[in-house]
């Protein structure tokens, strides 16, 4: 008779690492099941997704890679020799100590993506060496709300959706159904029934849009006025916490200045909208006893809008008193169990080193310096923030090292988790980039366009093979996940061994105590008191939210307060104003940010409050402008089952989503002579791609991309790469620094001008 057991496990293709049983017989995952005993406890968030049944098949899909492979051919030609771990490790670290001899050890940088592993263990190599360049996704991804929340707050919020206490939610640039599509998303369903006003702020009318009490098709980058126009109608009509002002805000008298010129009809007309749902919005935020807030990429990926729009919110917040309120927002703590910081090592990158942090003289608070300000302030409460993440290399400064040696060359790169010729910006770039590379190692399960570039590429264990910890960059005292069903199959390794083992022979031994990533976990959860078995057997880690921590009272008798300068809730900021930003949030000159001209981004006083809309004209070359009629370009809104440019190999999923597709409004159709189905081409300055046309409910005037898209089905190296340079709307994108944003250097991946017609 066979043996047969069942194991607890995860499922590791969203954020939720949803609970599994797995079934095995004779060392082999034979089957899986919920289990709903561990979080997120419920059998529904299976029954409504449709990747989990894809975990039995990718875990020995005949595409993995399985073994170490070394390039043989010209790179990028797709020839492979299979090479033992040893080889392998003894290889990289032999070149990389070579080019580390010769340019130091700031000559290696590293590329991460999404949050698909653990990114730890490649931070603490990377600092332990000595390099300071992570490149990621920092800028356009969490930290540009986390940077501006700490900055007010002292620390980030999270919002606290309580049926007995929430009475309004505002859901801004986020969109749950297709980007979580899980408990999130089912929690909203019941808040769309329920008697809480939802408010939704998002130029396409989404899943969440159709359901809500209000929503506010928003011209793409304008979100900013549209935030100060809610504070200016919450002032002018008496609508904030006069108690919580007083003693909590630093900065009110400046910022109701400041939001005077923002009256309904100026952010209606800036903003595309009708002046009476701006009011709309502004009472039900204002009257609303606890009022809680989600946002998301819409607006993180604004460009140099960023850092005002999420100040703004930061200041309607707290305003309305609904800072680490029940049903507002709780402000989390610092975790029980080892925090990412400590794991990462950030204590061990030397300060020279740190010297040459390529943002250090182009974006102040997104750099090591920016992080130490920033963390004096957090630390008096006992917290930091993830360093590396926080400090991530600003991409338009590594592929110019990378490219032209300026201002020191970067010849090695590690790339985990990351697929950057669809998922960075600008792809024509990055691919020069990466061909002019020495040493180009990628940890990969599949052989990627990016991955077929590679020098060497490493077959990383996934799911179900591994265990995993969820942390969310480890700003509140919760984790989640389990053990591995199985071993790695075939010659698969965690990315935790590869850094391990390469730290090794770079003499780091001291440091990798544990010897593998479950000891690491099982290490990180003793310091919260918690035993690593007991957690695979609850599979979480988390203390319930205390609220109103501020009021708390210190051993002399005083309150807490915030972890800020003032100890207060700073809508003026003097730390921010320090950088040579503005002290308030204030929108960039002229909307929509994208547009490569208005983004210098000289933060303008108290803005005359124009009578007209300054809706700028498309910043496009006039051979671009000769290609079609130009509209405003968002990218990137997430749809199912696919996720960036993950699962497009999976032949059901193609079935029945088999194109990427450019969504417009039907009147904008109509007005271009266009029609479902219709091919288009799509162009900005930097290039074109060909999609398929699709009317969906939105602004007029827009178009929406898909991202992330490639063909797995074909060759993913030379010379098509997969089809990269055909409907990959990172061709058309730009992520130059001198427009970013100038705190964080934040690229604009919506409201980028664009041309478009049928192809
Ligand atoms: N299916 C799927 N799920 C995913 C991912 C995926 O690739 N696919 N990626 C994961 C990752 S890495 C992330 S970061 C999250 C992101 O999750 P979300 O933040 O929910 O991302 P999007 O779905 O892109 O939603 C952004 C919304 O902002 C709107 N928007 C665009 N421009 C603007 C603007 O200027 N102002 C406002 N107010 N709204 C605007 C878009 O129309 C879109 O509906 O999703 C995660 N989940
Ligand atoms: N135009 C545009 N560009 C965008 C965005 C947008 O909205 N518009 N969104 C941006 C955002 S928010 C994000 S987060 C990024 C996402 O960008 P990426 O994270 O680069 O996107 P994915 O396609 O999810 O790539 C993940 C790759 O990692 C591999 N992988 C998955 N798990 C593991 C693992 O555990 N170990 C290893 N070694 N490999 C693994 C997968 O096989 C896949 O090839 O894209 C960004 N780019
Ligand atoms: S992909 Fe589905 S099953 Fe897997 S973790 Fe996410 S919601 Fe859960
Ligand atoms: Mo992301």
């Amino acid at each position: 008779m066979t043996e047969r057991e069942t194991r607890k496990t995860n499922c590791h293709f969203c954020g939720y690492l949803c609970a599994f049983e797995a079934v095995v017989e004779e060392g082999r995952v034979v089957d899986l099941r919920c289990d709903p005993t561990r979080y997120p406890y419920d059998e529904n968030t299976l029954r409504g997704c449709r990747r989990w049944r894809m975990n039995l098949a990718v875990l020995d899909d005949p595409k993995r890679v399985n073994h170490p492979l070394r390039r043989v051919g010209e790179r990028g030609a797709g020839e492979w020799e299979r090479i033992t771990w040893d080889e392998a490790l003894d290889e990289i670290a032999a070149r990389l100590r070579t080019l580390v001899d010769e340019h130091g050890p700031q000559t290696l940088a590293s590329a991460i993506g999404g949050p698909h592993a653990s990114y730890w263990p490649l931070h603490r190599f990377m600092n332990l060496l000595g390099s300071p360049n992570n490149m990621g996704i920092g800028q356009i991804c969490w930290n540009p709300r986390i940077w501006m929340d700490v900055a007010a707050f002292g620390w980030t919020v999270e919002a606290d959706i309580d049926p007995a206490h929430t009475e309004a939610l505002f859901i801004w640039g986020t969109n749950p159904a297709e980007s979580d599509n899980s408990a999130f998303w089912r929690s909203l369903l019941r808040v769309a029934r329920s008697d809480i006003s939802l408010v939704v702020i998002d130029p396409r009318r989404t899943q969440v849009a159709a359901k809500a009490d209000l929503w506010l098709p928003v011209r793409p980058g304008t979100d900013a006025t549209l935030a100060l126009g809610l504070i200016q109608v919450i002032i002018a009509e008496g609508l904030i916490d006069h108690d919580f002002v007083t003693r909590w805000c630093f900065g009110f008298e400046e910022l109701a200045a400041q939001a005077q010129g923002y009256t309904p009809a100026y952010v209606a007309e800036t903003c595309g909208l009708d002046p009476d749902d701006v009011v709309r919005a502004a009472r039900i935020f204002g009257q609303a006893a606890a009022a809680a807030l989600v946002s998301g990429r819409g607006i993180d990926q604004c460009g140099a809008q960023v850092a005002p729009t999420h100040r703004a919110i930061t200041c309607l917040r707290a305003i309305t008193g609904n800072v680490d309120k029940p049903g507002s927002c709780v402000l989390a703590e610092r975790s029980d169990f080892t925090p990412e910081v400590e794991l990462e090592m950030s204590a061990w990158l030397p300060e020279a080193q740190k010297a040459f942090c390529l943002n250090t003289p182009y974006t102040p608070l997104q750099c090591y310096d920016g992080y130490a300000r920033m963390n004096a302030l957090t630390e008096r409460f006992g917290r930091s923030l993830p360093m590396r993440y926080l400090a991530s290399a600003h991409p338009d400064l590594v592929l110019r090292a990378m490219l032209e040696g300026d201002p020191y060359p970067v010849r090695a790169l590690f790339v985990e988790a990351t697929n950057p010729l669809l998922t960075y910006a600008d792809t024509h770039r990055v691919f020069r980039a990466l061909a002019s590379l020495d040493l180009l190692v990628v940890l990969e399960y599949y052989l990627t366009p990016t991955a077929s570039m590679a020098d060497y590429v490493l077959p990383a264990a996934g799911a179900i093979e591994r265990p995993v910890f969820q942390v969310h960059g480890g700003v509140a005292n919760i984790g989640y996940g389990g053990p591995a069903a199985v071993e790695p199959l075939y010659e698969r390794r965690t990315d935790y061994d590869f850094f391990r083992e390469l730290g090794l022979r770079f003499g780091q031994g001291q440091h990798w105590p544990d010897a593998t990533l479950q000891d690491a976990y099982a290490s990180a959860l003793a310091s919260a008191g918690m035993a690593w078995d007991e957690f695979c057997r609850v599979g979480i880690y988390a203390r319930p939210p205390a609220f109103l921590k501020h009021e708390q009272l210190r051993e002399d008798g005083s309150p807490r307060g915030f972890a800020t300068q003032t100890g207060k809730v700073e809508l003026a900021s003097d730390l921010l104003g320090g950088w040579g930003a503005s002290r308030l949030p204030t929108p960039p000159a002229a909307a929509p940010a994208a547009a490569p001209q208005s983004a210098a981004a000289a933060p303008a006083a108290v803005p005359a409050p124009a009578p007209a809309a300054p809706v700028a004209p498309p910043a496009l070359a006039p051979e671009t402008l000769a290609k079609g009629r130009p509209l405003t370009l968002i990218t990137g809104a997430r749809k199912q089952p696919y996720n960036a440019s993950m699962y497009l190999n999976n032949l059901d999923f193609r079935a029945s989503y088999p194109a990427p597709l450019a969504e417009i409004s039907p009147a904008t159709a109509e007005l271009l002579g266009l029609q479902d189905g219709d091919a288009v081409v799509l162009a900005t300055d930097k290039g074109e791609v060909r999609l398929t046309c699709k009317t969906a409910a939105m602004r007029d005037g827009l178009v929406s991309a898909d991202y992330g898209w490639w063909f797995p089905e074909r060759n993913p190296g030379a010379p098509g790469f997969g089809g990269i340079w055909e409907s990959n709307i990172n061709v058309l994108t730009d992520c130059s620094v001198a427009t970013g944003e100038p705190l964080i250097g934040t690229w604009s991946y919506n409201a980028i001008d664009c041309v478009i017609r049928k192809a």
